[in-house]
């Protein structure tokens, strides 16, 4: 299989649908690999270990990572799951930025940034990647988040192993 044939079918299984391949992840979205290999060929999906660690190596977002042996493996955000990262609280730059759409919009401006089916709001320190985010949906639209206030005032903040800032939720009165 193509890296982008295995990056898309792990990030199906890792995020949102283990049970797909009967496949169990620990509390922390961790998947024991040698099982995961096993599962996906049970399931017509054969892929070997090489073809692993050059999809998680070359991957463009780096959505994925090995532990230290590459016995586990994870996706390093985007879970619908309900799976705690276990990631320690981070302080945010100033300001971040979130990519939507216009559609989008009047419920945002009601009811701020919500985690939707995700278990984070997905947020970005730069605007390339916000602009991304928001072009898989249209047009982008980019919202720019004062994160620095939310953390002054409290709000919790993560950054995920590649680099996406994650947070609960993010209130009208902290959206530009
Ligand atoms: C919107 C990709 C209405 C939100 C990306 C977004 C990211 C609201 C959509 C990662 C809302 C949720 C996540 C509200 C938020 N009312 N709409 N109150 N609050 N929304 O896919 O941030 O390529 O769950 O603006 O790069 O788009 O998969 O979140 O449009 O990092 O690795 O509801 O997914 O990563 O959509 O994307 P998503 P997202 P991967």
């Amino acid at each position: 299989m193509n890296n982008r044939s295995i990056s898309k079918l792990l990030s199906f299984i890792l995020r949102h649908s283990p049970d797909t391949i009967q496949l169990t992840l620990d509390a922390h979205g961790w998947a024991n690999v040698s099982t995961l290999l096993q599962q996906c060929k049970a399931h017509g999906h054969h892929f070997t270990m090489q073809e692993l660690e050059r999809t998680v190596a070359e991957n463009d977002k780096q959505r994925f990572s090995f532990n230290e042996d590459k016995t586990m493996i994870r996706a390093n955000q985007g879970h619908s799951l309900d799976i705690s990262l276990d990631l320690p609280p981070a302080i945010p730059p100033e300001f971040l930025y979130h990519g939507t759409v216009a559609r989008f919009m009047s419920q945002i401006r009601q009811t701020g940034l919500q985690k939707m089916s995700r278990q984070h709001v997905h947020l970005t320190a730069d605007l390339s990647t916000a602009e991304k985010v928001g072009s898989r949906r249209g047009a982008p639209h980019i919202l720019t988040i004062r994160s620095g206030d939310m953390h002054r005032d409290g709000i919790i903040f993560y950054l995920s192993d590649n680099g996406v800032w994650l947070t609960d939720q993010v209130p009208v009165k902290y959206i530009q």
